[in-house]
């Protein structure tokens, strides 16, 4: 792509024409895509207006530039690489040609369900090829993707269908992950039992078990694609029609859905997918994120398919059939860039280095980390056991909300340092904030971490409620974007990201609200008020400690009884990730008078630092604090 970065100063050079010239910036990299109609304007509006809009008039189709953009040059080269969850079981290729087959026909087999441009679609699938067939299929006809990750429950589906008023739900009859299988089809049928909206459901056969399939609304995918077109032209979208809703956790109430468009997503996720990477042609490249989260949407579909690259999609699980499973992935298909989350490498680190050393890794030229802040010791052994010393490790910083990596090293081309992100993306301008909204110009100091100006792929709203995404992002620092990360700046310029600022656990890379989890604990049967905070976890970077109290009647049950009651209310409503790692039952929670938890006082609590709270003047009741700390020690950790 012209837009590749090559070196550090070239770096340099494109992040200050950014900041003195943005539009022009933007435009030329804009005008790199295709273009059905040309924009009028580069940008309008700002964070203060009620909406921002990119490339405004612009008539753009991502899929034409994913797809047919690539077509008279790269028609026999591997789009998508696929390895089964089972290593017995063989790879699946599909070329740029076979990928726009597949795409266009699944496209006009949608349409033949009714499915019309701005009508939303729910994908609840596992890591297949038609997984990205159908996302890029919805994209092809200009319907809304919402992918909803597959560990999802039943409840959390429901919710997420709902809000969306989805239409078409498209599954499979079972998920595959290690020796586990999920009833896919069965939990749809569970989330739809009372939906008003979905009219279909498209259940792609992975494992060929048995399901319901109730005439008239569940058709098997093979029986529907069959008769239908491999040519179905890309839908002239306006450059801000939208292209996905993703759900994502934020500190309070239920997960929103953030809203992403065709024109700034598609040459913000090209753009840095190309530079922060630095994909050559013939490369394969491969992320390990699951499409459910939005690494997948912008780094193993869009972003490389954009690029014309490679992308490998795996069905399985890092330690399937053992902790080498990746690295024989790697070998096995002369990976040349990797990207992962620290909770893989930490999981992998613990299994020793003989796993990693028993493949051949002499492909690899860049590592990447994404989804919580790397510790040194993750980085160190990714660099030298993984990596052989040899490679670049860009640790990727961003967001749902930003649509693609803000904040990163360019493979090779910047300088790195452990622990940090390092240097915006050009285009990019980050800001630290104190809480007043003064900006921190002194380096070496924890800020609130905000972005200054607009850039192509940020959110443009939260589906269904607009006022949500102003309070959330834009209000609380006027002209700024909020990210709710905490974050310092060296004296280099590099950016270290602390962690989340406000309630949000970061599970695994995964985030969850507080008030989600503590709403689903307080569904428990005798569960009266409950308080959630994240506590250091050696493997998952946080992990879930739980105050609960409970009422008199529940005295007669064990405390196994209710930690499990509470446990299975939380898989209920969202799922097994986010389950809590402890569960301490408590007869009062550390309020102030004016009824606020004191959660730095349970913060402390559960990272086992007993002494040293601080201020406790303002508690209703101090001795709650002893009480909280010897229910602590006595906790049995899992
Ligand atoms: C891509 C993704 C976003 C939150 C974000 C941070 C944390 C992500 C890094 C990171 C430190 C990183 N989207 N985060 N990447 N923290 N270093 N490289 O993860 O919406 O699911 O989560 O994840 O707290 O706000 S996300």
């Amino acid at each position: 792509m012209s837009f590749q970065i090559r070196s550090f100063e070239a770096y340099q050079k494109a992040w200050g024409k950014s900041q003195d010239t943005p539009d022009e910036f933007w435009r030329d990299i804009a005008n790199t895509f295709d273009w059905m109609e040309p924009f009028s304007s580069v940008k309008t509006g700002n964070f203060q207006e009620e909406h921002v809009r990119w490339f405004e008039d612009g008539k753009v189709n991502i899929t034409a530039n994913a797809l047919d953009r690539h077509l008279p040059t790269k028609a026999h080269e591997t789009a998508i690489l696929w390895e089964p969850n089972d290593p017995n079981e063989s790879t699946r290729k599909l070329s740029y040609t076979e990928l726009s087959d597949q795409t266009c026909q699944f496209g006009n087999a949608l349409k033949s369900l009714g499915v019309k441009k701005g009508d939303r679609v729910v994908l609840y699938m596992p890591m297949t090829p038609e997984l990205a067939i159908a996302v890029l299929a919805c994209a092809r006809i200009g319907a809304v993707h919402s992918v909803v990750f597959a560990g999802f429950s039943a409840q959390a589906l429901a919710d997420r269908i709902e809000d969306a008023q989805a239409k078409v739900v498209i599954t499979a009859d079972e998920g595959r992950r290690g020796i586990k299988t999920t009833p896919l089809k069965a939990t749809v049928d569970a989330a739809i039992a009372n939906s008003t909206f979905v009219e279909s459901v498209v259940v792609q056969k992975v494992t060929g078990a048995d399901c319901q399939m109730e005439s008239g609304k569940s058709i098997y995918w093979h029986d529907l694609i069959a008769g239908h077109s491999t040519i179905c032209p890309p839908e002239p979208m306006d450059s801000e029609d939208l292209l996905f809703i993703l759900y994502t956790s934020g500190s309070t109430g239920k997960p929103k859905g953030v809203v992403h468009v065709h024109g700034g997503y598609m040459v913000y996720a090209g753009y840095t997918f190309s530079n922060v990477f630095q994909y050559e042609p013939g490369d394969v490249y491969w992320c390990t994120a699951d499409v459910g989260w939005i690494t997948g949407h912008s780094y193993i579909i869009y972003g490389p398919l954009l690029n014309g690259a490679t992308t490998l999609m795996f069905e399985g699980i890092p330690t399937y059939p053992d902790p080498g499973r990746f690295w024989e992935i790697c070998a096995k298909h002369q990976v040349n860039q990797f990207y992962t989350a620290p909770t893989a490498i930490r999981s992998l680190m613990a299994a020793g280095t003989e796993p990693v050393l028993r493949h051949d890794l002499s492909s690899l030229k860049v590592l990447g980390s994404v989804g919580e802040p790397i510790n040194e010791e993750a980085w160190q052994w990714y660099h030298d056991i993984v990596g052989q010393k040899r490679c670049p490790i860009v640790d990727t910083w961003w967001q749902t909300e930003t649509g693609g990596i803000m904040i990163s090293g360019l493979g090779g081309l910047s300088p790195q340092k452990p622990a940090h992100a390092g240097y915006p993306i050009p285009g990019i301008h980050p800001v630290l904030l104190d809480p007043n909204g003064q900006e921190i110009k002194e380096n070496n100091v924890e800020g609130l971490l905000c972005i200054a100006h607009p850039w192509p792929s940020m959110i443009r709203t939260t589906y269904g409620d607009h006022e949500r995404c102003r309070n959330t992002y834009f209000n609380p620092f006027p002209g700024h974007y909020f990210t709710g990360d905490g974050a310092k700046r060296d004296e280099h310029g590099m950016y270290r990201i602390i962690g989340r600022v406000d309630d949000v656990i970061n599970v695994s890379g995964h985030r969850f609200g507080t008030a989600e989890i503590e709403s689903a604990i307080n569904e428990t049967a005798g569960a009266i008020e409950s308080a959630v905070v994240g506590f250091p976890h050696d493997i998952k970077g946080q992990g879930i400690h739980a105050f609960v109290i409970l009422d008199a009647k529940s005295i007669h049950l064990t405390v196994d009884q209710l930690e499990q009651a509470a446990q299975n209310a939380v898989i209920h409503s969202i799922g097994k990730i986010a389950c809590p790692d402890r569960i301490q039952f408590v007869t009062s929670l550390p309020k102030t008078r004016s009824g606020k938890i004191m959660r730095r006082i349970l913060r402390k609590v559960a990272e086992g630092e007993f002494e040293s709270f601080g201020d406790t003047s303002t508690l209703l009741d101090p001795t709650c604090v002893d009480l909280l700390v010897s229910g602590a020690k006595q906790l049995k950790t899992k």
